[in-house]
C-alpha cells in the first residue's frame, strides 16, 4: 500500500495551532469591520475558490543545462497522481489536476479516472504536445507541428490533438489546451502570414471535433523555442484566431508568456471584455518565460490580475468563466511543497482582491482622486488574509499550515522508498 498522510496526523498539527489561528482571524475580522467588509464573506470565497495542479510540475524540472532530479518523484501519472492528491489534502484549493499527454498516456483510461476518483482528484483540461518528438513517432516536429509546411506533419499534429479530447473525454476533461512551440529562429526561415493560414487550418480540423461542453484554448508566448518568431505569439493573434475559429475557442494566458513589461491585467481586462478569456496558467518570472513560483517575484501583479477578475465577476461579465491552472518549473524545491505555496498564493491574490472596498474606490475613480483610488487598490493588497486562508482550510478538512505538515509526514522520504528512481522517467519539463 503506498503512503498517504494519516487524516490524525493533519488532526493533531492543527490542534497545536488552532488557539493562534483563532485570535488571528478574531483580529482580522475586526479590522475588516472597521473598513466595512465582512471576514465570512471573503472566507466563504477563499474557501469555494480552486486552481489545477499540472501533473507535469509535481516532477523535479530542469533547464536546458541540466536536471538534477529529486529523491522519491514520481515515475509515472499514478504516482503524480498521489502527489496531486497530497497537495489537494492538505491545501483544499487543488481538486483536479490538468494532465499531458503523451507524458500521461497510460493504457487504460477508465483505470486511471476511477484511481483519480479514489484519490479525490478529478481532471481539468488536457494538453497536448507537439514540440517534442516521441518515441516511435513517424514524422518530426522539429521544423513545426500544426503550422509545419508538410500538410503530412500538420495531420499527424491535428491526429494527436483529436486523440488528446478522446483521452480527455475518458478523464472528464471539458478542455483542450493547445500550445505550439512552431515559429522561426532565422528571419526569412517561414513566411510570417502563411504559417497563421496553416494555423487556422490546422485548429479548424480540432475545433470540428470538440464535444458540443468542450472549449479548446489557445496558449500563446512570445519567444522560446523559437528564438526569432511564434506562430502564435501574442494575446492579439491568439484573439484573431479564437475569433476566427467560433465561440468555443478562447485565449488562455499563462503570465510567463508575456515580453517583461506587458500590462498584463490589462490584456485579462481587454479578453475578458471580448469574452474570450479562457483562464490562466500561472507562474511568476523575472526575465523570461522563467516558470518560477507563482506569487514568488511579483505578488503584486498577482493581485493585480485578480483584482481584474474580482471586477468583471462583479459586474457580471457576459461569457466570465476562467480556468485557472499552474504552469511552473521546480527545479530546486520539492515541488510539492512548491506547488503548496503557489495555490495558496494565488488564492491569497483573490482574497486580497476581495479585500477592496470597490463601491468607495469606483466613488474616488469618478472624482478623479487619484490617490485615494490607488490608496484603496493598495489596502485590498496590503491586507494579510493569511488569517483566512489557514481557516478555509481548516474548516474544509486540510492544514492550517501545510508545508509544515507536509514535512513532519515525512511523506517525502517514504516516496523515496517506495519510488526507487527509474531511467527515463517523464516527470518534469527537462
Ligand atoms: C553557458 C555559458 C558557458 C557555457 C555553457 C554551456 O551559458 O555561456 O560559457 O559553457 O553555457
Ligand atoms: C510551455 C507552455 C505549456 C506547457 C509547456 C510544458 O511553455 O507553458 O503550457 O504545457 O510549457
Ligand atoms: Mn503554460
Ligand atoms: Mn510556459
Amino acid at each position: 500500500m503506498s503512503y498517504r498522510i494519516p487524516e490524525s496526523l493533519i488532526a493533531e498539527e492543527n490542534a497545536r495551532r488552532a488557539s493562534a489561528l483563532e485570535d488571528e482571524y478574531a483580529a482580522l475580522g475586526r479590522q475588516l469591520k472597521r473598513r466595512g467588509l465582512d471576514i465570512e464573506t471573503i472566507t466563504a470565497k477563499a474557501a469555494a475558490y480552486a486552481v489545477a495542479v499540472p501533473t507535469w510540475g509535481v516532477g523535479t524540472g530542469g533547464t536546458r543545462f541540466g536536471r538534477f532530479p529529486g529523491a522519491g518523484e514520481p515515475r509515472n501519472v499514478f504516482d503524480k497522481l498521489e502527489d496531486c492528491a497530497t497537495i489537494q489534502q492538505l491545501t483544499r484549493v487543488t481538486p483536479t489536476c490538468s494532465p499531458h499527454i503523451p507524458w500521461d498516456k497510460v493504457g487504460d483510461y477508465r483505470e486511471l479516472a476511477e484511481r483519480a476518483k479514489a484519490l479525490g482528484v478529478g481532471f481539468d483540461a488536457i494538453n497536448s504536445n507537439t514540440f517534442q518528438d516521441q518515441p516511435g513517432q513517424k514524422l518530426s516536429y522539429k521544423f513545426g507541428s500544426l503550422t509545419h509546411a508538410s500538410k503530412a506533419v500538420r495531420d499527424q499534429a491535428v491526429a494527436h490533438n483529436i486523440e488528446c479530447i478522446e483521452i480527455g473525454e475518458k478523464l472528464g476533461s471539458k478542455a483542450l489546451t493547445v500550445w505550439i512551440a512552431d515559429g522561426s529562429n532565422f528571419p526569412g526561415q517561414s513566411n510570417l502570414d502563411r504559417v497563421f493560414d496553416w494555423y487556422l487550418e490546422s485548429l479548424t480540423a480540432i475545433y470540428a471535433r470538440l464535444p458540443g461542453d468542450w472549449r479548446v484554448f489557445l496558449e500563446h508566448k512570445l519567444f522560446e523555442p523559437a528564438f526569432y518568431s511564434t506562430v502564435i505569439s501574442d494575446w492579439g493573434t491568439s484573439l484573431m484566431a479564437a475569433h476566427a475559429l467560433g465561440p468555443k475557442a478562447f485565449c488562455l494566458v499563462d503570465l510567463g508568456h508575456h515580453a517583461p513589461t506587458v500590462n498584463v491585467e490589462q490584456v485579462v481586462a481587454r479578453l475578458i471584455r471580448a469574452g474570450r478569456l479562457a483562464g490562466f496558467h500561472f507562474n511568476d518570472s523575472k526575465y523570461g518565460d522563467d516558470d518560477l513560483d507563482a506569487g514568488s517575484i511579483d505578488p503584486f501583479r498577482l493581485f493585480r490580475v485578480f483584482n481584474e477578475l474580482v471586477d468583471a465577476a462583479e459586474r457580471k461579465a457576459p461569457g466570465f468563466d476562467p480556468a485557472y491552472m499552474l504552469d511552473q518549473s521546480h527545479n530546486v524545491t520539492d515541488p510539492i511543497e512548491s506547488l503548496m505555496m503557489s495555490a495558496i498564493e494565488v488564492q491569497r491574490a483573490y482574497s486580497q482582491a476581495l479585500a477592496v472596498d470597490r463601491p468607495a474606490q469606483k466613488a474616488a475613480q469618478d472624482d478623479s482622486d487619484v490617490i485615494e483610488a490607488h490608496r484603496l487598490l493598495k489596502a485590498g493588497f496590503l491586507t494579510d488574509v493569511s488569517p483566512i486562508l489557514a481557516e478555509a482550510r481548516r474548516r474544509r478538512g486540510g492544514a492550517i499550515d501545510p508545508v509544515a505538515t507536509y514535512r513532519a509526514s515525512g511523506y517525502r522520504a517514504r516516496k523515496a522508498e517506495e519510488r526507487p528512481a527509474v531511467a527515463g522517467s517523464s516527470s518534469g519539463i527537462v
